[in-house]
């Protein structure tokens, strides 16, 4: 924990981080710590690279049906960093390779550092995402780039990756997890209601027809703005206790 942010480090170096059936596990644990402890997460990588995938030596012994509940255990350990009570920054470096994307996509927003590659080399290996990547990384960069990204395993860099939005920020080499922990740590001062909103209800909102999304926005923002916290934030405002809000650059 860095004050109320909880650092989560992916932590088995010497395989680039690759995800195996543990490391998920591990990676659940701190999560679920996580979401009761901290106002804010940061999922950084320690070692040469943020994130080399799907632990490819454990998925040969696999039969399909252990495949696919491999892929689910994913899809929900995944689910808990998308849709949670607090938001998660991801900080990059180096190979954020297959399912190291698939991860990074799960989170808020990520913040990339100029080592930082991705890739989807899926069909290289002759298999397909299962992390939740058709999903959340197709809605990302959108369906065109990722089809192009695994029919041809090209890996992009990371001002590409930020105009392909898979990352929010890039930042000189080796600045990200700094970088990830000040966003997380702004972050972690809003009121909780406000970011469980931004985090649960933005995503789906595409999914919903106009008029539903509209009228669940009417219904939130009531919500929130009549929270007792948010009354006690309008008010300090409104008594210059508070800062205005800063122009660019400005913090
Ligand atoms: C691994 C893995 C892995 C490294 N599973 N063992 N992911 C991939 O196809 C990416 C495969 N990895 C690489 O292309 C490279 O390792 C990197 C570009 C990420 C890093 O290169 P480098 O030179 O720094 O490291 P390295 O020497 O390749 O790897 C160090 C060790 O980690 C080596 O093992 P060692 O016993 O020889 O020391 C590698 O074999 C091992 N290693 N990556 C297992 N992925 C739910 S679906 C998700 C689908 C996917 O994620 S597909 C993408 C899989």
């Amino acid at each position: 924990m860095r004050g109320n942010v909880a650092l989560v480090g992916l932590n088995r170096p010497e395989k680039r981080n690759a995800i195996s059936d543990r490391f998920v596990e591990a990676l659940a644990d701190a999560v679920e710590r996580a979401r009761r402890e901290a106002k804010a997460g940061v999922i950084f990588g320690n070692g040469r690279h943020f994130c080399a995938g799907l632990d490819l030596s454990e998925h040969v012994k696999k039969s399909a049906f252990e495949g696919v509940e491999g892929s689910r255990r994913w899809h929900e350990v995944f689910g808990r960093i998308e849709f949670g009570p607090i938001p998660w920054f991801c900080a990059l470096h180096g190979a954020v390779v297959g399912g190291g994307l698939e991860l990074a996509s799960s989170a808020q927003v990520r913040v990339a550092d100029e080592t930082t590659f991705f890739a989807l080399p899926e069909g290289q290996r002759g298999i397909f995402v299962g992390g939740g990547g058709s999903v959340r990384t197709a809605r990302l960069m959108g369906v065109a780039r990722m089809t192009d990204m695994m029919l041809t395993g090209r890996s992009i860099d990371a001002d590409t990756g930020e105009r392909w939005n898979l990352a929010q920020y890039v930042v000189p080499a080796g600045k990200s997890v700094e970088k990830a922990l000040e966003l997380a740590a702004r972050a972690a001062t809003n009121a909780e209601l406000s970011n469980y909103a931004v985090i649960n209800v933005l995503p789906r909102m595409p999914e919903m027809s106009r008029d539903d999304g509209l009228l669940m926005e009417s219904f939130i923002s009531s919500f929130t703005a009549t929270s007792p916290e948010a009354e006690e934030r309008l008010i300090a405002f409104l008594e210059k206790r508070v800062a205005k809000v800063a122009a660019p650059g400005g913090g």
